[in-house]
């Protein structure tokens, strides 16, 4: 493994087109374009915090018919590739990953519409967006951000505040990218889900996402993944919940990567001025889109 200051130095973020990316994804970009998507491929698509770790179980979970075994074959990580994760000489390069996996392929990115492979839309390919309020993914990526050792120090949470706002995060603007994706959904196969709506009623959101898959589940198996994919659940499987990540990576001591998974911690986090100010924002950045986010259960 590579040295702290090796870490520290891959932790600073490039460009491309203006969105910062990991600067072991943009120094591989040319190969990370020209992926090659399968027409049989399902992309799990989420902005960073949003829940893509609870959408992966659920969906091995359903593909596995709730094997809870099975299920358990590899770290969340490895079992459904991320295609624009690049950190040579680690073994976990995302498209590498991806080329060895057999059809059906199941993949995982956090890209924007407009950085995505583009035979993913050549091959007409299914995509499952997972959206989660602008705030609750605000104080979730702060928090990762001062426990990942390969991310830049998020500074103070006010600091942090402005730089989210502007989008100078990985993978860049909540805002656009939320946009992007909803933008596409009537164009294209996306089955767009909302973070909230899957806290409320798991069943029911987990009832979509098997239809979506084309998988017929009864309602024992049914019950068995809502269970199974709960966050105590999730907390204490090691094969979702980061533990086997060297704390040279991802220091837990400082917060853990299961940290609260609730709706509305942003409640704990805002002043009362941040929260006009971003309220005033988020007005102006979403206008005209007719998205409704839940801020709070
Ligand atoms: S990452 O690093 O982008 O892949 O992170 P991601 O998995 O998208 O998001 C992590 C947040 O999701 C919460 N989480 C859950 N919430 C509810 N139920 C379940 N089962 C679950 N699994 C993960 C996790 O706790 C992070 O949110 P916060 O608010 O920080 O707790």
């Amino acid at each position: 493994m590579a040295p702290t200051s090796d870490l520290k130095k891959q932790s600073q973020l490039k460009e491309v087109a203006g969105i910062p990316l990991q600067s072991t994804t943009v120094d591989n970009w040319s190969q990370i374009q020209n992926f090659e998507a399968k027409p049989d491929d399902l992309l799990i698509c989420t902005y960073p915090k949003a829940g893509t770790t609870w959408i992966q179980e659920i969906v091995d979970m359903i593909e596995q018919d709730a094997d809870v075994e099975k299920c358990q074959r590899a770290i969340i990580q490895h079992r459904h590739p991320f295609i624009e994760w690049a950190r040579p000489p680690q073994p976990s390069d995302g498209i590498e990953l991806a080329n060895a996996m057999p059809a059906p392929r199941i993949l995982r990115t956090h890209l924007p519409t407009q950085l995505l492979p583009p035979s993913f839309w050549e091959n007409n390919c299914k995509f499952l967006y997972v959206a989660r309020n602008a705030k609750d993914c605000m104080v979730s990526y702060y928090h990762f951000q001062r426990m990942n050792q390969v991310l830049p120090d998020p500074g103070t949470w006010e600091e942090y505040f402005e730089t989210f706002i502007d989008g100078k995060v990985g993978w860049g603007s909540w805002f656009d990218h939320v946009k992007g994706w909803w933008q596409k959904k009537d164009r294209h196969q996306v089955l767009f889900l909302f973070y909230e709506d899957i806290k409320k009623d798991p069943k029911h959101e987990i009832q979509k996402v098997a239809q979506f898959m084309g998988k017929n589940l009864d309602e024992t198996v049914l019950d068995k993944i809502v269970q199974e994919t709960s966050f105590e659940k999730m907390k204490e499987n090691p094969m979702t919940n980061r533990s086997t990540v060297p704390k040279s990576i991802l220091d837990q001591s400082i917060s853990p990567f299961m940290r609260k998974g609730t709706v509305g911690d942003w409640k704990n986090h805002f002043t009362l001025a941040q929260n006009e100010k971003f309220d005033e924002i988020y007005r102006e950045k979403m206008k005209g889109v007719t998205i409704n986010f839940c801020m709070e259960l």
